[in-house]
């Protein structure tokens, strides 16, 4: 059941407007969060080795869809619309964020979070409500600082180490964090140990 994860095979599955719409809910499934343009649908391409398999764009607001993945029977990713848009029509905003929120509270095979922010733009108010609401639910949540390719190596080092300490501050102490660019690939590998330790045993009921 539980075999190696090949994240290479991912496959695009369906997009789904509402929560009743989404595939099954069975086995297991990791779901990538963040304001839009954070990266989101590019890191699930640097991830799955599949430039084309998330659509990617410069326009804030691209994924407007929850877009499954598999990666096997059981296990699949989720590119989810990002949150914090302000372009879009007020209505389609407040329609989007609560197909979002019951997606996040009713899902019941979803195992973890990934949070990208970009880090030249941390912790945002949103990001901030997400955390909090990940920490209430008790949902496994992994932080990416996406685009350190846009910092050097230092700036970098002292963004990541800003943000572990306001989790910490906030009792956020199960949140992992680390830095990730799409562009040099930095970061994929663990990545890939984290949602590979999630993913494990996906229970089939
Ligand atoms: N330099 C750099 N640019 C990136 C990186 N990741 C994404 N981008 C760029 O950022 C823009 C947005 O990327 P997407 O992956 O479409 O972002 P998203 O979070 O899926 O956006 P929405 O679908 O609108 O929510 C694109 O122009 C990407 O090429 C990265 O690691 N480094
Ligand atoms: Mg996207």
């Amino acid at each position: 059941m539980s075999s190696v994860l090949n994240f290479a095979r991912a496959r695009f599955v369906q997009s789904a407007p509402t929560l009743a719409l989404c595939p099954l809910d069975t086995g297991a499934e990791v779901a990538f969060a963040g304001r839009s343009n954070a990266g989101k649908s590019s890191a699930i391409n640097a991830l799955t080795r599949n430039r084309s398999l998330a659509r990617t764009s410069k326009t804030p607001g691209r994924t407007q869809l929850l877009n499954f993945f598999c990666l096997d029977d059981d296990r699949r990713l989720v590119d989810l619309p990002g949150y914090g848009f302000a372009k879009v029509p007020k209505t389609v905003k407040i329609a989007w964020d609560k197909q979002l929120a019951a997606y996040l509270q009713g899902r019941l095979s979803l195992r973890g979070l990934v949070l990208l922010m970009d880090i030249r733009h941390p912790l945002q108010s949103y990001d901030r409500q997400m955390l909090s609401w990940a920490g209430e639910a008790g949902m496994l949540t992994h932080i990416l600082l996406t685009k350190a390719d846009k910092l050097n190596r230092g700036p970098a080092s002292t963004v990541l180490l800003a943000v572990q300490r306001e989790l910490a501050a906030a009792g956020l102490n199960a949140v992992s964090i680390q830095t990730f660019s799409s562009v040099d690939r930095s970061g994929v590998e663990q990545l890939e140990s984290t949602l590979r330790h999630w993913l494990a045993d996906p229970v089939t009921d």
